[in-house]
């Protein structure tokens, strides 16, 4: 979707800084979107009407939620920012008010956000032992708090950080934990296997959750889940609770973003062979079965009930779109 000349430029730049994955990483997404609305309310400098703020709000949500389309931190971002404007709208508040609650709801979501990986990451480090080795894939905030907490609760731990290609977000996991002073190793996702009997547990992050647990994190990872579940390896996901998923309560599936093949090949080669064919998905789903327990900042759950989670976060959401469906099956 291209901007409209009047979204302000700091808009316009976070969302080609998530299309771009300058900023990545489901957390920090969602982070940035919200302050991109927070912006945009702040900068608005059109109509007072309400319900023309209403409009644009919408149309800057819609314009955030189209850079990326696979991890439903993104949506649910936008969503809690629209949906508390939408109801003081529906209660007849007037443009002030309604760019307040835009701007403090915002700011709300980011703070909410950021407890949410503290809080994940002290409850995730219970799971871990003294003398672990633990094998971490992708870069997540998320399970690298986990991991920051167990090692600075005075754990000695010792940790292996797939590369994660094609764009190697491995190395900032790497970096992030070496600085802290971890014992690290890099190693390339095929050796997965190869060195999985060392480990004692997995964490990974995700991108998305669905409504029967199932985990849509970065491509590899069902790979490594496969692998620990021969190995009796436990394999935890660290997940905040606004990456699960309304949608997939009703049967939605998720989109499976697929990115370019230069980040495969280099674009000399695919010069000189242009009849190469490449698929590049950036990310793959974890069925439920593979998955040991979903550490959240509410507490720890098993996969399955993930359901209630989004019955508890999202029952107002989903009962509206079964109204909604309802209705226009009556009316067909
Ligand atoms: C990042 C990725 C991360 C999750 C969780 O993919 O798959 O594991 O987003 O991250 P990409 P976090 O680099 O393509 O955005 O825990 O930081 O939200």
């Amino acid at each position: 979707m291209v901007a409209p000349q009047y979204f302000p430029p700091e808009v316009v730049k976070i969302a080609e800084g998530i299309k771009s994955m300058k900023i990545r990483g489901a957390g920090r997404i969602a982070r940035a979107a919200a302050k991109a609305l927070k912006i945009a309310a702040e900068k608005y400098n059109l109509s007072r009407d309400s319900e023309s703020f209403v409009d644009y709000l919408n149309l800057v949500g819609d314009y955030l939620k189209s850079t990326r389309p696979t991890a439903v931190s993104l949506p649910n971002a936008v969503g809690y920012v629209l949906i508390r404007v939408s109801q003081g709208f529906e209660e007849g508040m007037g443009f002030s008010e309604l760019r307040s609650i835009a701007i403090n709801s915002a700011k709300s979501f980011i703070e909410m956000s950021k407890k949410a990986v503290e809080e994940i990451g002290r409850i995730g480090s219970r799971l871990i032992s003294s003398g672990d080795t633990i094998l971490t894939h992708c870069n997540s905030s998320t399970a690298i708090s986990v991991i920051r907490h167990a090692f600075l609760s005075g754990k000695e731990i010792r940790v292996f950080a797939t590369e994660t290609r094609p764009k190697f977000q491995g190395l900032i996991t790497y970096r992030t934990l070496r600085d802290l002073g971890i014992d690290v190793t890099l190693i390339t996702d095929s050796a997965v296997r190869f060195f999985i009997k060392k480990i004692d547990k997995v964490i990974v992050g995700a991108d998305t959750i669905a409504a029967n647990g199932a985990v849509v994190n970065k491509i590899g990872t069902s790979q490594i889940a496969l692998a620990a579940q021969e190995a009796r390896v436990r394999f935890f996901v660290a997940s905040e609770t606004y990456k699960f998923s309304p949608a997939t309560v009703l049967g939605e599936l998720v989109v499976i973003e697929e990115r370019s093949p230069l980040e495969v090949v280099p674009e000399e080669y695919i010069k000189k062979n242009s009849d190469i064919i490449v698929r590049n998905p950036a990310f793959d789903v974890t069925p439920p079965e593979y998955i040991d327990a979903i550490i959240t900042e509410k507490g720890i759950i098993p996969p399955r009930a993930a359901i209630m989670v989004l019955v508890e976060e999202y029952g107002r959401i989903i009962s509206t779109s079964l109204t909604k469906i309802a209705v226009e099956e009556e009316t067909d």
